[in-house]
């Protein structure tokens, strides 16, 4: 039976799963699930969400009713870097960490750090310049966010001086959470410094066949 994936494209948490898919070539299903998003777009707009979210079934699933949620031949999990570790774990070690347990340290700590550092300024960013109405947007709480980002990148442009990828000198799963970041940063086109570290690996990550998976700006800049 194929993985379920609960999700949507839009979402740079489902973005962590499906990546991570991409890279282990695995087939699943997504089954589109969202409080807040829907094909039209956001429901600040006034556009129905996907739903799923808030299903009895889902809950049971997932009692936060987020997204995104895997079950994994009865396996449920939820927690977007969660789901990232046990896939690797679960079908490539060597891939996502080089069946290493201090690169998986590692991996796990930048993992860990996109969720506390760099999600709260980019989902303020993503609020601010694609879902939000118009009439609801203001450019000083998107400059804050922005500055905030940019300090947030410059340590990571720091790490990268010293290694080719976020927890060494090889991929792993660690590049899953801060590729997506990168890249939705790029397509929204803000000002910042030059970060040359930076641009050498946002063009490395972004070689990696499975990036195609969540390349497409639309599941950054759909609103
Ligand atoms: N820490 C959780 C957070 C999950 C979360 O907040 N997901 C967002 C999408 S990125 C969500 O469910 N938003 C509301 C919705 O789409 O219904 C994780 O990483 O999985």
């Amino acid at each position: 039976m194929a993985l379920k994936l609960w999700g949507r494209p839009t979402s740079a948490r489902t973005q962590k799963a499906i990546l991570a898919l991409a890279e282990l070539g695995m087939d699943y299903e997504l089954i589109l699930a969202s409080g807040t998003m829907g094909t039209g777009g956001h429901v600040s707009k006034g556009h129905a969400p996907y739903g799923v979210v808030d299903t009895d079934a889902y809950r049971a699933m997932n009692p936060n009713g987020t997204v995104p949620t895997i079950d994994d031949d009865g396996f449920v999990l939820w927690e977007s870097n969660a789901i990232v570790a046990y896939l690797g774990m679960a079908y490539d070690p060597a891939l996502f960490y080089g069946n290493d347990t201090r690169t998986f340290a590692s991996a796990s700590r930048w993992m860990a750090w996109e969720n506390n550092q760099l999600i709260p300024p980019m989902h303020e960013l993503v609020m601010q310049l694609v879902r939000l109405p118009e009439a609801e947007r203001d450019a000083a709480i998107t400059d804050a966010a922005n500055q905030k980002l940019i300090g947030e990148f410059k340590i990571v442009e720091a790490q990268l001086g010293r290694t080719d990828y976020i927890a060494g000198d090889r991929w792993t799963m660690g590049d899953i959470p801060l590729a997506i970041n990168l890249h939705r940063w790029h397509l929204f086109d803000m000002p910042g410094p030059e970060m040359p570290n930076l641009a050498r690996y946002y063009a490395q990550v972004k070689a990696r066949p499975a990036f195609e998976a969540i390349a497409d700006p639309a599941m950054h800049l759909s609103g």
